[in-house]
């Protein structure tokens, strides 16, 4: 099995989770594709480079960030004169994007950080490493807060989050997801993450999300996304809908507990429309969900559309 096989795999099989991980792991395996490849042909190298990212994009459909992260690192690869130069600018387009996503993830953090009082009690969903960075570096600022989690079923990334927060010495306690309203008034702000985030504003992430935020905007608690822009999808710019993921019964139900005849549904992902977010957190500042367009906009240049 190839690298870059082994990554998608590692990826569908949820052993590297999580949007922005995720796009690291896939801009690394194409960074790792071209730096090894044997190949002496440049025509060779960009069919195969194709190949590579159709088999990394194939591994989950949700998340844009491995998408953004992919195209990130191949971006002007099919410009470029020798196979040599091709290799140069994949590999550093690759240890940039990396790089750049980490240090996206710690600006959130500070920018984030701001937004929490001394004495919040908090609601996070999943597991986000944007939203946690956020939150560890509140505490690390010697803000005393209390974090309530979720479980996050099926998978229970909810365990992940509060072993994170417990070992960074954060007081947390571990809700299941069917608590999330009856705990609401108890929380003063909530902070999640983001898989997608469309032209239009809606945030696709964790099933379950949505019912946070209905559940904050029905006592007027702020409902914060912390996303780094990657997370915003160009394709929808362009009018595709988000497709959601739907994983296989087998994380629901174990082997005979259900009769064949019943039918599992296990989307992984929900949509909450903008109107429920009070800010999206991202490393170029606060923002709205309303600003989403221009922010995609800008990146793409002005003559993304005449592009078509
Ligand atoms: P960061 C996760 O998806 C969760 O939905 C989480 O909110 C989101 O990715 C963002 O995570 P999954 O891979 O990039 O667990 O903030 O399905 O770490």
């Amino acid at each position: 099995m190839s690298a870059v096989e082994e990554t998608s795999l590692r990826i569908a099989n949820m052993s590297i989770r999580g949007a922005g991980r995720i796009a690291r792991a896939g801009a690394s395996a194409i960074g790792d594709f071209a730096r090894t490849y044997e190949g002496r042909e440049l025509d060779g190298f960009i069919r195969d480079l194709g190949k590579a990212v159709d088999t990394l994009l194939a591994s989950r459909p949700t998340a844009v960030s491995l998408w953004n992260g992919v195209h990130a690192a191949i971006r002007g690869a099919e410009d470029c004169t020798s196979l040599e130069e091709a290799v140069s600018l994949v590999s550093g387009n690759a240890d940039r994007f990396v790089e750049d996503s980490s240090k996206a993830v710690k600006r959130i953090a500070s920018i984030g950080a701001r937004r929490i009082c001394d004495g919040d009690t908090l609601l996070t969903h999943c597991n986000s490493s944007a939203a946690l960075g956020v939150i560890k570096e509140a505490h690390s600022q010697g803000k005393d807060i209390k974090v309530y989690a979720t479980e996050s079923r099926p998978w229970r990334q909810g365990i992940l989050t509060v072993n994170e927060l417990a070992e960074a010495g954060v007081d947390v306690t571990l809700v299941i997801d069917s608590a999330v309203r009856s705990v609401m008034k108890r929380i003063d702000k909530v902070f999640v993450g983001a898989d997608t985030i469309t032209s239009d504003g809606v945030l696709i992430n964790k099933i379950g999300t949505s019912q946070l935020a209905l559940a904050a905007h029905e006592r007027r608690v702020p409902f914060y996304v912390c996303a780094e822009t990657y997370k915003f999808s160009p394709m929808t710019l362009f009018g595709d809908m988000v497709v959601i993921e739907e994983r296989d019964i087998s994380e629901v139900v174990r082997p005979g507990e259900v009769p064949d005849s019943v039918k599992v549904f296990n989307p992984v992902f929900d949509s909450t429309p903008g109107r429920y977010i009070d800010a999206l957190i991202t490393e170029l500042g606060m923002m709205s969900p309303g600003s989403v367009y221009g922010v995609m906009a800008e990146q793409l240049g002005p003559t993304v559309f005449s592009k078509e």
